[in-house]
């Protein structure tokens, strides 16, 4: 089987359970450096950090919240971007989570994660504000970091209510944002 490796550290054990059990499916496709460090680490047969992967058959990541729709934040460890690709080529896609993930509005907890590129990231954020009084952790506060890639990580903040997922969605087409950690449907 052609199986991708989540990141995360619900992700990190299912490495160490696979890698313990004597799993060598191949290639491995993992979704950030620290996972294919682990599984190179187990001595499992992993691809290259940036893989040319053709259609993978599974998918096993973890996730930061699941609403009672099946609907996910993912990218609370910076991956969504890798992560969401790896999902999306994959014929199956499980997703482990525990109670603690349970929630009933997505980006409650720890709001939604969105992957914007560096340049010009200021008038991202404009645009982002824009779409309503949203509470934005950036650049040099909790919440804001650069990837390996350079690319800068926001987060949309709503405790109230669904504005955070109706503008993280309505986010994706604005210049300047990469991605984000919604992963519905
Ligand atoms: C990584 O970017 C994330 O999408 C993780 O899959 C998610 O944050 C879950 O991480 P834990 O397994 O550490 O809770």
């Amino acid at each position: 089987m052609r199986v991708g490796l989540g990141t995360g550290s619900t992700s990190e054990e299912m490495v160490r359970a696979l890698a313990a059990g004597g799993w060598r499916w191949r290639p491995w496709v993992p979704t950030s450096a620290r996972i294919l460090g682990l599984a190179r680490e187990l001595g499992l047969p992993v691809a290259a950090e940036y893989p040319d992967f053709a259609p993978l058959d599974i998918a096993i990541d973890g996730a930061d919240e699941v609403d009672p729709q099946g609907g996910l934040v993912k990218g609370g460890g910076g991956a969504l971007l890798r992560e969401k690709l790896v999902a999306a080529s994959a014929a199956c896609f499980v997703v482990m989570v525990d109670r603690s993930k349970h929630v009933e509005r997505l980006g409650s907890t720890r709001g939604i994660p969105i992957e914007v590129i560096p340049f010009g990231w200021s008038r991202v954020v404009r645009d982002l504000t824009a779409f309503g009084l949203l509470k934005f952790c950036y650049v040099g506060r909790p919440g804001a970091f650069r990837d390996r890639s350079g690319e800068l990580h926001l987060r949309l903040r709503d405790r109230t209510d669904r504005r955070s997922s109706i503008s993280a969605c309505a986010s994706q087409g604005l210049p300047g944002v990469v991605e984000t950690g919604l992963f519905l449907g």
